[in-house]
């Protein structure tokens, strides 16, 4: 290493040490439909082990963020108690916390309107914390990411604001912050959901999206705060309203994933908003694959999690000889195969899979019991589903659809409440 790498390092460790992060996990998430009736989207299950919130709050600390608010609102019960069980090792005397930070009414009498107004409503904790940055992330991505280098270039590029941002196909622009930079990334045009997106100049079929990354000098952020708190015609929103009005007055510039993503080589940087039932299902396959392009075994950039600790996973044979079995699949603590088959699916914690049962393509959130000869394929099954023995999902849409949701992809989702009865233990 040059000296003058050492001295980038040290360069990007104090300005992690000086930085607050704070994760907004209140929104509704109501595409993931009855995934998210009753838990928040950052707390949904993902990948056979995680919760979505786990790896914004994972690669803070892989980056040396150590001071982090979560921001809930919304169905916040059991994200609440993931953070207390799972994320409650760093120690306050070395200024280090994951402090959460419910809608409680301090600034005004009204629970959190936009994100900016979800901020604003904890102006004094931020102020009392005395970071000299903050950087707002999104509680609902899958990405692994270094936002050391982020504030790096937040820092030599003198901006007020810098967004991380990524190109995706225009068709797709519509559900995004759409941005355009000039040569030196600086953004000079930014709408929020346009009907029309504007394409990249060099590549008419994408467009520059908000990842919804902010990093922000922290008195430029609360002084910013302050005056859209005092504006009657806004949204309060980042998106709606704080960028519009900033990009035309301020510094802000766009930084490209790409350069900041924690990626192997030879793969595209993932990023994935698991945000529909088909997202969701998607991204939890794609994990079954023999090399997915998330690498979750990487021990320089681990993604930390609490799960309850249950005996390993164990495959039998049923009492009538029939092998139990699992491939190209996930399968975590507490399950038990016994005489069924289970291929490219993502087993949570704590399923039991019996005799004769055929479980492929799923994705099986924990607790669940499926019993002898089932069929299940194509299908994302809730926390404590007892699916009673022969039933067939999946296989029909048109006779699904009377009794589950399913998704224009047609994936079936199967709810406890759906099924009129729970596991409780
Ligand atoms: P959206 O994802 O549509 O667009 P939004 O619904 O505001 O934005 O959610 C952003 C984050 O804030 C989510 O993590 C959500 O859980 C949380 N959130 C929403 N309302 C909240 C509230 N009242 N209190 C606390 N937290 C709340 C945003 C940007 C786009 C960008 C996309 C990238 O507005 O410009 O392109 O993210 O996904
Ligand atoms: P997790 O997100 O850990 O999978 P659960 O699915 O068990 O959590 O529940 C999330 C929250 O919703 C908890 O507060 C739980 O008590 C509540 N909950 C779940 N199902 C129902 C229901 N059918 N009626 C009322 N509350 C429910």
């Amino acid at each position: 290493m040059s000296p003058r790498d050492i001295a980038s390092e040290r360069f990007i460790s104090v300005l992690t040490k000086n930085t607050m992060a704070l994760i907004l996990a209140g929104g509704r998430g109501s595409r993931l439909k009855d995934l998210t009736k009753w838990r928040a989207k950052p707390s949904v299950q993902f990948g056979g082990k995680f919760r979505i919130i786990d790896f914004p709050l994972s690669n803070c600390i892989n980056s040396g963020i150590r001071r982090i608010g979560v921001v809930t609102q919304y169905k916040a019960h059991s994200l609440i108690q993931h953070i207390q069980h799972g994320w409650s090792f760093l120690r306050g005397e070395f200024n280090e916390f994951v402090e959460l930070l419910p809608a409680q009414q301090r600034m005004q009498e009204e629970w959190y309107k936009g994100t900016a107004d979800a901020v604003y409503q904890n102006i004094d904790i931020l102020r009392g914390h005395a970071p000299r940055h903050i950087i707002i992330l999104a509680g609902d991505h899958i990405y692994k990411m270094d936002y050391g280098k982020l504030l790096a270039a937040h820092v030599s590029t003198q901006a007020d604001m810098t967004i991380a941002c990524l190109t995706v196909p225009v068709a797709e622009a519509s559900a995004f912050g759409v941005m355009t930079v000039n040569t030196e990334r600086r953004i000079v045009a930014f709408d929020e959901k346009p009907e029309h997106p504007n394409p990249l100049p060099e590549d008419p079929s994408r467009a520059l999206a908000s990842m919804g990354i902010y990093v922000f000098s922290a008195d430029f952020l609360l002084d910013q705060l302050t005056r859209d708190a005092e504006d009657n015609t806004s949204t309060h929103d980042f998106g709606h309203d704080l960028i519009p009005w900033l990009v035309p007055r301020h510094r802000v510039f766009a930084q490209p994933f790409e350069e900041s993503c924690v990626c192997e080589p030879d793969t595209p940087p993932y990023w994935r908003d698991v945000g529909t039932v088909d997202a969701y299902w998607d991204a939890n396959m794609e994990m079954t694959k023999v090399i997915p392009d998330l690498n979750l075994y990487d021990k320089n950039w681990p993604i930390w999690t609490y799960q309850e600790q249950f005996p390993p996973a164990k495959f039998v044979f049923d009492e009538d000889g029939r092998r139990g079995y699992a491939v190209d699949s996930l399968i975590s603590g507490g399950n038990i195969i016994s005489g069924g088959v289970v291929r490219r699916s993502v087993l949570f914690s704590d399923v039991h899979v019996n005799a004769n049962a055929l479980v492929e393509d799923a994705v099986i959130l924990p607790n669940v019991r499926i019993g002898k000869d089932v069929r299940l394929k194509r299908v994302v099954v809730d926390r404590g589903c007892i699916i009673p023995e022969g039933l067939v999902a999946g296989l029909d849409p048109v006779q699904d659809r009377e009794r589950y949701y399913v998704s224009e992809n047609g994936i079936t989702l199967i709810t406890a409440e759906m099924l009129n009865q729970r596991n409780y233990h």
